[in-house]
């Protein structure tokens, strides 16, 4: 019998700006839990944020830490089988959009390949990325980095 796969931390980030965002988000959090072989650990608050590089009404972002035995691959492929449940169609990149979930980070994985880059390559130039990551893992986010988005509009939800 193969041994089991040890757990390795992931983040995801959860975005939506179409719809009942809060509800997209909220229940997006419920179906993350229902990943077999994936366990959230934490989960940041809501942030209300300004459109980058997309057009539309403002989004609601949080960002998850999540403790999976899956693959990256697996992962993602469970991330976009979420999505297409919550009615995510995709008309063109960066459209605005029901649920979009991304993966983040995956361990140390540093992946490039068409389907999945890791780390994901623009984390570190969105506010509504590092804010909520810095709110549930601020070792991995540098004052440097906060600084560096600090003109993005975000704001935390009460
Ligand atoms: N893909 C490659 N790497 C990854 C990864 N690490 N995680 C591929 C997830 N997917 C990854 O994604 C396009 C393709 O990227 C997928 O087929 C997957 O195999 P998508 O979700 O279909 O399309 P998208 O969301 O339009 O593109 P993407 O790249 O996720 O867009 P971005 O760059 O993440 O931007 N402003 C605010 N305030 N809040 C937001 O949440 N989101 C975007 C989306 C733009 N502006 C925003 C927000
Ligand atoms: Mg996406």
């Amino acid at each position: 019998m193969a041994a089991p796969r040890a757990e390795v931390t992931a983040y995801v980030a959860l975005g939506a700006n179409l719809g009942n965002a809060e509800q997209a988000l909220r229940q997006a959090l419920a179906a993350l839990e229902g990943i077999p072989g994936a366990r959230v650990q934490r989960a940041s608050s809501l942030y209300r944020t300004a459109p980058v590089d997309a057009s539309g009404p403002d989004y609601l972002n949080a960002v998850a830490e999540i403790a999976t035995t899956l693959t990256a691959p697996a992962l993602l492929d469970a991330l976009q089988a979420i999505e297409q449940a919550a009615g995510r169609e995709r008309p063109y990149r960066n459209a605005p959009r029901t649920l979009d979930l991304d993966l983040l980070l995956y361990g140390q994985a540093r992946i490039d390949s068409p389907r999945l880059t890791l780390p994901h390559p623009r984390m570190g130039e969105r506010a509504f990325v590092l804010v909520p990551l810095a709110e549930i893992a601020p070792q991995l986010v540098s004052a440097g980095a906060l600084e560096a988005v600090a003109g993005q509009r975000i704001e935390r939800r009460p």
